[in-house]
């Protein structure tokens, strides 16, 4: 009996605006029908950010206060931009033993309503087949996006709704809010430059968009964070948690474009949370990223984003990032192999 679990991650699909990144549906069509034609049990893990509730205006406007009539509207724009992806996934799990979880990401923290859950379940059919959580966990694998070890964009677990003027609001993470009010200008004033890392490449190629990103982090910085507390007075969910970002600060400086920095010490922490695994598997900060550990325990991988992305090569030149899934394979109960792929 084969068993296998396919984990891909920020696909970010959106309203099909200049917000949405997410361009190639036909490869995403293509992945979904193959792991549909796979044999076996099999589980999909959409590893956080699969839909982007949060770079995707409201009516036109950008809100970081989020009720549930909110983020269901969304939910329903994007079924309405991508009805063959809704139909793809729901072909996926038609099959017997087929399941679909979803992590929860930074993108998607609209997915914690109970009502979305629904709308989502009732969407792809067979709803006792799909879960929703921060972490996906069996014996041998844990998976998760990797917000909530991004101190910036760390979701209150205990706390995941707030009361505001009588209105339930999505209790938003700082790094939810800094997008939403400050940083969004920068994606629609540069919705391609935006989708080019490493970043400093891109800075360094188009020095507007250099200028307009340090304009507005000095204006984050200014408002945001420094007098947010006269700026934004009684508004709970642009609240600073100063403290912890003193904290933060203190260990790990104001660097926050280096990934690959914070890579070795978010598998760490979360090594140490769920112990006793052969795989951990993350996505979120958008590469690619397979190491075996010094004494060989487990692997640690990150998938790519599904998003349309380049990769500035030292020559200046472009490249369109590959996309990349997880693959854990099982034979009659007994773990195989993992992989990182990349799909074209
Ligand atoms: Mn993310």
């Amino acid at each position: 009996m084969f068993r296998n679990i396919f984990a891909i991650s920020d696909i970010e699909l959106g309203q099909g605006d200049i917000f949405d990144d997410f361009k190639d549906e036909a490869l995403l069509l293509k992945f979904l029908r193959k792991i549909t034609a796979e044999p076996g049990k099999n589980t999909l893990v959409l590893n956080g950010d699969t839909f982007d509730f949060m770079k995707m205006p409201y009516q036109d406007k950008f809100t970081h206060h989020v009720t549930e009539e909110i983020s269901l509207w969304k939910m329903q724009r994007i079924f309405d931009t991508y009805p063959k992806i809704f139909q793809a996934l729901s072909d996926f799990l038609n099959k017997k033993a087929n399941k679909i979880h979803f992590n929860i990401g930074n993108h998607d923290y609209d997915l914690l309503w109970p009502e979305v859950q629904k709308m989502l379940k009732k969407k792809l059919g067979n709803p006792n087949k799909i879960t929703f959580a921060f972490t996906f966990d069996n014996k041998e694998v844990h998976i998760e996006h990797g917000n909530q070890v991004d101190y910036f964009h760390k979701m209150d677990e205990k706390k995941p709704f707030i009361k505001y003027r009588g209105t339930k609001l999505l209790n938003l993470p700082l790094g939810s809010v800094a997008v939403i009010k400050y940083f969004i200008e920068l994606k629609k004033e540069f919705p391609y430059q935006e989708r080019i890392y490493p970043r400093h490449s891109a800075f360094e190629t188009y020095p507007e968009f250099k200028k307009t990103k340090q304009r507005i982090s000095r204006n984050f910085i200014l408002r945001g964070l420094l007098f947010n507390f006269i700026v934004n007075i009684g508004d709970p969910v642009s609240n600073v948690p100063y403290i912890n970002l003193i904290r933060h600060i203190f260990f790990h400086g104001l660097e926050v474009h280096d990934e690959q920095k914070f890579l070795k010490k978010r598998f760490k922490n979360i090594v140490k949370l769920y112990p006793d695994k052969k795989a951990y598997i993350m996505g979120h900060v958008h590469l690619t990223y397979h190491e075996l550990t010094p004494n060989k325990d487990h692997v640690e991988i990150v998938t790519d984003t599904w998003r349309e992305e380049y990769r500035m090569t030292s020559n200046h030149e472009e490249l369109l990032k590959p996309r990349t899934y997880a693959h854990i394979r099982y034979e009659d109960d007994k773990l195989k192999t993992i992989d990182l792929l990349n799909f074209a």
